[in-house]
């Protein structure tokens, strides 16, 4: 392989918590001598009420795994309490408005006594260990005190991103059986309100077992009240006492449920355990971004997402870091927004997707280059590959070309980072998301289950678990084994296609299941062609990706109307709309292809491998066709297919 690799420069590497030859010790004995590393790491990153029976119990054969069996501890404890003997005084949010006039510090002391106000609220409201509490609120400091809050009295909570239609929310209520909402009047991103209070109203039309509904207000606007279910955030916390002793939990209770798309069906339910998950998102977020003490640790995920739990909230917090939290958008005021932040707050360590720099390197070096950014020293990508060229001008221009980029591949599932360099022991290969974090035995293997040669690609496993990996599916067990366990039982199973490189170097191409990501966002193909079913002028349709030069990927729909229904373009702006109120306005439409009808296998079964090559112009190879019912109708998809364009 010819792969550019960037060296670690020597000023870089006087800091950093490790060298190579340290990462590769630690790495030999994370994997050879678990049991005594995590219990180490476990003792150095987390306070615990009760030590364990048990470091890692059970086996992904049996499916039977556990963390730190019987141990009990306090997520908001441990984010909060244990530091305000050294840290009272220190920020731990920063909270930048979508206005940038409007700004918050807020120190651990206040943080933490937010969260014990809030978890009194929370109790007030009967809710109790082991409940769900839904929050559907923006990028507010407020979400990270609703999140604190359930985590202190042991509920669990389901963040559902604010970009979410009220049908998705309603769906994501409903599976978890949550019993209260937390939400804001309105949302706020690029000078644009969002009706977060609105669609919450909507959803409970059908939500019977939601009993209260407390609203953050965000801005002046009235919204219509429910007397008897709603409250006004402000109201509750100022009757409060900000005295709330941390539960006891048990490591292997779950401490939160996150809803992501998979390839068949509604979304999942992913839960992610108390101790297991903590252990690992702080262990990451130290070594990953090499987080030393006083940093200022910027991630611009939204708290709907996972990276938004594990390191905009859970990570920085467990290292008593100072984490900033961005309401608005990468383009409001203007492109040199990020910038700009950065250099406001003088932010050290600074995460994003390469969707945002994409978006930020097309209007041109400028916005970048009238700011300072003399605060950076690390940079990360994180939610989708990132091309070498994207990669490099990320390097040169954001980070001066005195950066490490680490290129961190991970999953909600997998609650935390698993595969990245680490700044300071890793040469860094444009591209390539590196080297297995401690404690992951990632492989590649063919569609048998076995290992192919370096350089080949294939699909990307995990052979033993690891401390954030999910518990299961909520309240379906089946569905977790049958996602992640059934093609090759015994190890987990990522969806990813990757290759490994003679250096022992990961290279992630993209799923291979019917997840897509769209501007970092995971949606599932089939959430899309159910919401386009439920019009009533469609008889069928099938989902595709097709690249798009911004975002990744884009959405491109054969649908094929019913009988006697003209295609046009109202009914196509129709269908688009149908998506973005079903689903949310992550998933827009990009392409939608009439089709007389679709390329199906005798059994009756859309072909859609046929489908991703049509739409993608990929048609040297359009694989075996035999089985195809009617292959007039491949002729004439081809035939009346739309320009991409990239
Ligand atoms: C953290 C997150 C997971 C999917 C995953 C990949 C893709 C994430 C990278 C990446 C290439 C990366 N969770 N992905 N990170 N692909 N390089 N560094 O994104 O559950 O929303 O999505 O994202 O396909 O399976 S997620």
């Amino acid at each position: 392989m010819s792969d550019t690799i960037h060296p670690i420069s020597a000023e870089f590497l006087r800091q950093t918590h490790l060298t190579e030859p340290q990462y590769r010790q630690l790495y030999e004995r994370s994997i050879k001598d678990p049991q005594n590393f995590w219990s180490e790491q476990a003792q150095k990153f987390v306070t615990w009420f009760k030590p364990w029976d048990e470091v890692c119990s059970g086996d992904l054969e049996k499916l039977n795994t556990g963390w730190f069996k019987n141990a009990k501890l306090n997520a908001a404890y441990n984010c909060l309490d244990r530091h305000l003997e050294k840290r009272a005084k220190q920020t731990a949010i920063i909270w930048e408005g979508d206005d940038p006039k409007e700004t918050r510090h807020i120190t651990y002391a206040e943080l933490h006594s937010e969260v014990s106000r809030f978890a009194n609220v929370l109790k007030k409201q009967h809710i109790k260990k082991g409940d769900r509490v839904c929050i559907y609120l923006p990028m507010i400091p407020e979400a990270v005190v609703a999140m604190l809050a359930c985590a202190r009295i042991g509920a669990i909570h389901s963040v559902v991103f604010g970009g979410f239609s009220a049908d998705s929310l309603k769906a994501r209520i409903n599976d978890a059986d949550c019993q209260l909402v937390i939400t804001a009047n309105e949302g706020l991103r690029g000078g644009k309100t969002i009706p977060l209070k609105q669609n919450v109203d909507e959803a409970l039309m059908d939500c019977r077992q939601v009993r209260s509904v407390i609203v953050v207000k965000r801005t002046a606007n009235e919204v219509s009240w429910t007397e008897g279910r709603d409250a006004w955030y402000q109201d509750l916390m100022a009757q409060a006492e900000s005295q709330c002793p941390p539960e006891m939990i048990d490591a292997e209770d779950p401490l939160f449920v996150l809803y992501t798309s998979g390839s068949t069906g509604q979304p999942k339910g992913i839960l992610h355990s108390t101790g297991g998950y903590l252990v690992y998102a702080a262990i990451t977020h130290h070594y990953i971004f090499d987080y030393h003490d006083g940093e200022i640790f910027w991630c611009t995920a939204d708290v709907g997402w996972i990276t938004g739990h594990t390191y905009a909230v859970y990570g920085p917090l467990l290292n008593g870091a100072t984490t900033l939290i961005f309401e608005g958008v990468p383009h409001y005021p203007d492109f040199s927004r990020y910038w700009n932040v950065i250099d406001k707050y003088k932010v050290n360590i600074f995460y994003t997707a390469p969707t945002a720099i994409r978006a930020l390197r097309r209007e041109g070096n400028d916005w970048v280059t009238r700011t300072q950014r003399e605060s950076l020293k690390l940079l990360g990508t994180v939610g989708e590959p990132i091309s070498a060229d994207v990669w490099e001008w990320y390097y040169t221009v954001v980070g001066n070309s005195r950066c490490p980029i680490v290129d961190t591949w991970w999953q909600t599932e997998t609650g935390g980072i698993l595969l990245s360099p680490l700044p300071g022991a890793t040469p860094l290969k444009p591209g390539s998301a590196a080297w297995p974090f401690f404690g992951v035995v990632a492989a590649i293997v063919d569609d048998k289950g076995n290992e192919v040669a370096d350089n080949q690609m294939g699909k990307l496993i995990i052979r033993q678990p690891w401390p954030g990996m999910l518990q299961t599916v909520y309240k379906n067990r089946e569905r977790f084994v049958a996602a992640y366990f059934a093609e090759f039982p015994g190890k987990y199973l990522t969806g990813d296609d990757a290759r490994r490189d003679n250096e022992g170097y990961f290279w992630i191409t993209g799923r291979n299941d019917d997840v897509i990501k769209i501007a970092g966002h995971r949606i599932g193909t089939g959430e899309v062609e159910s919401a386009i079913l439920q019009h009533p002028s469609v008889s069928e349709a099938a989902v595709v990706e097709v690249p798009d030069a911004i975002k990744g990927h884009s959405i491109y729909a054969f649908v094929t109307p019913k009988s006697g229904i003209k295609p046009t373009d109202a009914l196509k702006n129709e269908l688009i709309k149908k998506v973005r109120t079903h689903i949310g306005a992550v998933a827009t439409i990009g392409y939608v292809q009439w089709a007389d009808a679709l390329p199906k296998t005798r059994s009756g079964k859309i072909m859609r491998r046929l489908l991703r090559k049509i739409a993608n112009n990929d048609l040297n190879e359009l694989g075996d066709v035999s089985t195809l019912a009617d292959p007039d109708v491949v002729d004439n998809l081809i035939n009346n297919r739309l320009p991409i364009e990239e």
